[in-house]
């Protein structure tokens, strides 16, 4: 078997079911922001893939930045302090931002990462999460997009790790649980 596929308990969204709503969240986009020259931040590395796809599915001028943040670490579980790892290049004052995120689980790094850019003074400030787990929600905070809502559980691949790997799945599988008790 595929060495990447042992610790995957199920596939929880194909490639094809990504792929169309990926499609779908990129016409709504574009039409949202057709005249406005968006920034996309990218939350690194999770966002990684999504962004990379999704803003090929929005056929308008806009633009990129990456911001690296971490609160998980080499754990599953959320710890809660938020570190910025990368700051934007980019001045945000004035600008139409979208937040591209892979996943809102406790929603504390994105409450943090809101907080940290609303001080900045962008024209609006928007959330398009690829997955939410609401389950788990530890503040208040709800996605402006979002590709699916799943259940509680820790999922993998399309960006998403555990312990740094399984990112490169090209789909998005439920880790099984003796892979991290
Ligand atoms: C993951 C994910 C989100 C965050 C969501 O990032 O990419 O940014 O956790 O969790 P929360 O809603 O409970 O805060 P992580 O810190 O694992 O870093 P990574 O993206 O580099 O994997
Ligand atoms: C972070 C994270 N990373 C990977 N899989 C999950 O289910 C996650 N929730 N929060």
């Amino acid at each position: 078997m595929n060495k990447l596929m042992t610790d995957v308990h199920e596939i929880l969204l194909t490639r094809e079911e990504i792929e169309d709503k990926v499609q779908e969240l990129g016409k709504t986009l574009a039409a949202e922001y057709y005249d406005k020259r968006p920034l996309l931040v990218c939350v690194l590395k999770g966002a990684l893939i999504f962004m990379a796809d999704l803003s090929r599915a929005m056929n308008i001028p806009l633009e990129v930045d990456f911001m690296a943040v971490s609160s998980y670490g080499v754990s599953t579980k959320s710890s809660g302090v938020v570190r910025i790892l990368k700051d934007l290049e980019t001045s945000i004052e004035g600008r139409h931002v979208l937040i591209v995120e892979d996943i809102i689980d406790t929603g504390l790094t994105l409450n943090y990462l809101i907080e940290n850019l609303k001080f900045r003074k962008p024209a609006s400030l928007k959330i398009c999460t690829l997955l939410d787990k609401p389950s788990r929600r530890r503040v208040q905070l709800q996605p402006d997009y979002c590709g699916f809502v799943i259940p509680d559980e820790f999922v993998i691949g399309y960006g998403l790790d555990f312990s740094e790997i399984y990112r490169n799945l090209p789909f998005i599988g439920v880790l099984k649980p003796e892979a991290y008790q």
